[in-house]
């Protein structure tokens, strides 16, 4: 039985590429949503119903929903009846996850409460990361407390996102949810809420076990990543077609390869495997071997192009992509993104023409490079010497490929086979 408990305005804090779709879905249900965000500009974006950042769906949802006066935005935190935290875990220099954010974010709701609210961390993060939230919530407050049923309850759960960046829209409605409460009221809690606009099932267990499953699903992910990218070293140098050999090997009935590529980007893969190797450092071996065979991956990429690049005096190479991946405007930890920057350094007698169909301004370390330009992807390829392909978005794959007639192509992605 869930507390009989409110569940009707919700702060949502952390309005980025979770938590501004999450607050989107909560509004649309029906809730009051407030969202909260550091950043200034993007409270005035949401406020207008925009969004500042490409995803598939969202801004009609956000438009709607703050024109009915269900969804808001602001610098500071609300009074509420729910919180979702929502904040990066980014890691720190030992891949230890910096909770520093998760933290400040407790700090700012611990004042808001009177008792009987659900406080659900969003963000992915090492066993242990929900207590703590709690803990700061409850030292700051200590009238307060997380055994249930109480006038002075508050109760902490946990329900790790795990929506896929480019079908956000559709994934936060229709993924099943894992929710861990610290308490199994807190648990019930939290399904009563998220059940106002998941579709998919609502598994109940408790924080740790949650935090645990999240960092499972992309270290499993990243391992299985890790073997693609190291069968296509091996048949690189055994001067076999990696693309036709993991499909003549899927054929297999039991054999599903993924694909390699130019390494793994994002915030997510490319950061939470490190959360279990640095909890359980000598037991996590073929985690972090995983983890450094994908991190190796961009340097090869690199030194490849950089070889053929070595044929020409002053060489134009169209890097094709730097986003993170297919399909999204996203740039954080993008390998595509450090290849060309790396490249752009090492040729300064070169240019480097940078397609990127989701951006309309280069990042600030490529901008800042004379010999680095956003081209469009007809001008790019008809320039280069080298086609350097390292993102398969769309406009890339449909390419016509009789225009790549006399050009050097290095395909990591194999769009072009
Ligand atoms: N990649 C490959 N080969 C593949 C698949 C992916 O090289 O076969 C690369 C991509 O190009 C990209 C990186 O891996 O650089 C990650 O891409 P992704 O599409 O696998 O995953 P993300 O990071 O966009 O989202 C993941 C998802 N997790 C899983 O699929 C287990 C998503 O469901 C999570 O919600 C998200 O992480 C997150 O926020 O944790």
């Amino acid at each position: 039985m869930s507390p009989d408990v409110p569940l009707d305005t919700v702060g949502v804090i952390g309005l980025g590429y979770i938590g501004l779709p999450t607050a989107a879905v909560l509004a649309q249900a029906g809730k009051t949503v407030i969202g909260v965000d550091i950043k200034q500009a993007n409270v005035d974006a949401i406020n207008a119903g925009k969004v500042p950042f490409v995803e598939e769906g969202l801004e009609s949802v956000v438009a709607g929903c703050v024109a009915q006066g269900r969804l808001s935005a602001q610098l500071e935190t609300p009074e509420a009846d729910a919180y979702i935290v929502s904040v990066p875990t980014p890691f720190k220099d030992d891949h230890e996850a910096d909770l520093s954010y998760i933290e400040a974010a407790a700090r700012g709701i611990a004042p808001k409460l009177s008792g009987g609210e659900l406080i659900v961390l969003e963000s992915t993060a090492p066993p242990g990361a929900t207590e703590h939230m709690a803990e700061v919530i409850l030292e700051a407050r200590p009238e307060f407390t997380s055994e249930p049923n109480l006038p002075n309850s508050l109760y902490f759960s946990h329900a790790p996102e795990r929506v896929l960046p480019g079908r956000i829209m559709i994934e936060m409605i229709e993924n099943d949810r894992i929710i861990g409460g610290i308490t199994a009221e807190a648990a019930e809690l939290n399904r009563e809420l998220y059940a106002s606009f998941c579709r998919g099932e609502l598994l109940l267990t408790d924080a740790r076990t949650a935090e645990m499953a999240k960092l499972t699903e992309n270290a499993f992910r990243d391992v299985n990543i890790a073997f693609a990218n190291e069968l296509s070293i091996i048949a690189d140098k055994q001067e076999i077609d990696v693309w036709e050999l993991i499909e003549l090997a899927n054929h297999h009935p039991r054999v599903n390869i993924l694909h390699p590529g130019p390494g793994v980007g994002g915030h997510c893969i490319a950061v939470d495997p490190w959360f279990i190797v640095s909890a359980e450092r000598e037991s996590s071996k073929l985690i972090a071997t995983a983890r450094a065979v994908n991190d190796a991956k961009p340097q090869l990429v690199f030194e490849k192009a950089l070889s053929q690049a070595d044929r020409f005096k002053s060489p134009t190479i169209a890097a094709l992509g730097i986003a993170f991946k297919a399909n999204i405007d996203d740039l954080r930890e993008s390998p595509s993104r450090s290849i060309t920057n790396e490249l752009a350094h090492r040729l300064p007698g070169g240019s480097i023409l940078v397609v990127e169909p989701n951006i309309s301004e280069l990042p600030a370390e490529l901008d800042a490079r004379d010999n680095v330009e956003l081209a469009d992807l007809d001008d790019a390829i008809g320039r280069a010497d080298i086609v350097l392909v390292m993102v398969d978005h769309d406009p890339f794959k449909n390419y016509d490929q009789e225009k790549l007639q006399g050009k050097i192509v290095i395909d990591t992605k194999g769009l072009w086979r």
